[in-house]
This record gives C-alpha cells, sequence and structure tokens, in this order.
C-alpha cells in the first residue's frame, strides 16, 4: 500500500483549498469541494474493504452507488486542510443502498462531510449524465461575485450578458452561460436539487447572496470557471459606477464566438 500523504488527489486538495482560502474565497468553514475518484487509485492508497464507519447522505444517492469522493469536512476550515488533511477531509463511498456513505479514510475527530453534501453529490449526477469525465464539484464565496449578486438583476441572460461583456475571455471560457438560484437556505436538499438542475445546462451557477458553483473533469477546469467569473465579477464592481465609454458590443461576441467556434447562447444576444 503506498502512503496516502504522497498520493495525486489527495496534494491536489490540499494545494487548492489553500490556494482559493489565500484569494479570500474561503473565509473561516465556507466553501467545500468533492472529488470524484477512480477506485483502481484510491486502492492503491487505501484497504477499499475496511470501513471505518458509516455515515448518513441525507438523500438517496443509489445513483452514484460504488463511487468514490474525496471531501471536504463540515465546518472545517480550508485555510487548515494543508496542515492536517486527515481531520479536515474525508474519503467516503457511496453504498449500495445510496443512503449511506462509507468513510474509509478522514474525519479523524469524528466529523462528517460537508453540509452541502446533497448539492455536491446531485451535481455530480447531473454532471455525469451530460459529461461522463465530470469529476468535480466546487463551492466557494468570491468576494466580486458575491457583491455582484447584491446589485444586478438575477436572471441567467442578463448576468452572462454582463458578465461576457466585462472582458473578452469570458465567453470563451463559459460560452454557455451561468445559471442562477435565488437566494435559498443553503445545506438542504431542496437548493441542491435546484442546483443539479441548473448544472445540467451551466458548469457555474450563482447562488445569490451566496456564492458560487462551478464543475469540470479536473481542478483545473473547475476552479478556471470559478476565477473567470470571479474577474468578470470584479471588473463590473470596479468600473459599473463610472461612465461606460468601451463595451464588448454583441456583434463583438459573435465575432469571438467564430474564432474560436463556441457553442454559445445564441438567446443570450441581441443579434
Ligand atoms: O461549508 O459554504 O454553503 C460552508 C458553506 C456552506
Ligand atoms: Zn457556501
Amino acid at each position: 500500500m503506498k502512503d496516502i500523504m504522497t498520493a495525486p488527489f489527495l496534494i491536489e486538495m490540499m494545494q487548492t483549498t489553500a490556494n482559493m482560502y489565500r484569494l479570500g474565497y474561503d473565509e473561516r468553514n465556507g466553501g467545500n469541494i468533492s472529488y470524484m475518484l477512480d477506485p483502481a487509485v484510491a486502492g492503491e492508497y487505501l484497504d477499499l474493504n475496511k470501513v471505518i464507519r458509516t455515515i448518513p447522505t441525507g438523500f438517496d444517492a443509489k445513483a452514484l452507488a460504488g463511487k468514490i469522493f474525496i471531501v471536504t469536512g463540515t465546518g472545517k476550515y480550508f485555510k487548515n486542510v494543508e496542515y492536517d488533511p486527515e481531520n479536515n477531509l474525508g474519503i467516503i463511498r457511496i453504498a449500495e443502498d445510496g443512503v449511506t456513505a462509507e468513510l474509509l479514510w478522514g474525519y479523524r475527530d469524528g466529523g462528517r462531510f460537508t453540509s452541502e453534501l446533497p448539492a455536491h453529490l446531485m451535481s455530480h449526477i447531473a454532471r455525469l449524465s451530460v459529461d461522463p469525465d465530470n469529476k468535480i464539484i466546487m463551492h466557494c464565496h468570491p468576494d466580486y461575485t458575491l457583491a455582484m449578486t447584491q446589485v444586478h438583476e438575477m436572471n441567467e441572460r442578463a448576468i452572462t450578458r454582463t458578465l461576457w461583456k466585462q472582458m473578452t475571455e469570458s465567453i470563451v471560457v463559459f460560452p454557455e452561460g451561468v445559471g442562477v438560484l435565488p437566494w435559498m437556505v443553503c445545506g438542504t436538499n431542496a437548493i441542491g436539487e435546484a442546483t443539479a438542475e441548473k448544472m445540467k445546462e451551466y458548469r457555474i451557477v450563482l447562488w445569490t447572496l451566496h456564492g458560487i458553483y462551478g464543475c469540470g473533469k479536473d481542478m483545473d477546469e473547475a476552479f478556471g470557471l470559478i476565477e473567470t467569473v470571479e474577474k468578470a465579477a470584479k471588473m463590473y464592481m470596479l468600473t459599473a459606477h463610472l461612465p461606460n465609454v468601451n463595451t464588448i458590443t454583441d456583434q463583438n461576441l459573435v465575432d469571438l464566438a467564430a474564432r474560436f467556434s463556441l457553442n454559445y447562447r445564441k438567446d443570450f444576444l441581441d443579434i
């Protein structure tokens, strides 16, 4: 058995949480990440027959039975993951019944996975239905994105248009636009179901006055989506109160889409 502290997936979780903490995306216990592991790779570092304890998933996740995830812990701080991964992270396998998670490693102090597990697992199911390569669901609280949800009309067409027009890269990175949820109570199955529904169509979902969800086939894709939305939101918040002199037009967006062969939301443009 190899030493789990050398596992690339664990090192990625440690580096990503530390990076996101230092960017200010994850204050205190804010944010959570779930990363679906290849069982063959997980088995190089863990005895997959040894279940430490079981934890209820809180909903029927049968569609993910047998799948293994490394997940940030509830109440745990991204700031601390790199110093004590075994306490702040856990590796779980969804049991055949779908309502039980088998703890294979981590949550050493008796803890459990993020309170947002329903939103994560439901989003994994939704993404896998449209992208069999999806592995990551990532949630965080970046400053400018949150600020924008206070002052901008929160519908998908309006907010996508604004984000696309802040900087040239936006439409290239998220041509499908961004999904939007109104303010909702977090940590519930209801917000999980609403997020997952949006995730069938979008890789980014904004939670009004709370944060952002991103997904991807790897950490770079999920994080890259979030940091690009955050950058565009920052440009908006830095300039929205100033006279607008130069703007990316709808025709500019059409030209970009042609140049990069983008499958973009054409109905989000006024052309
Ligand atoms: O885990 O971010 O949405 C803390 C949160 C809940
Ligand atoms: Zn949150």
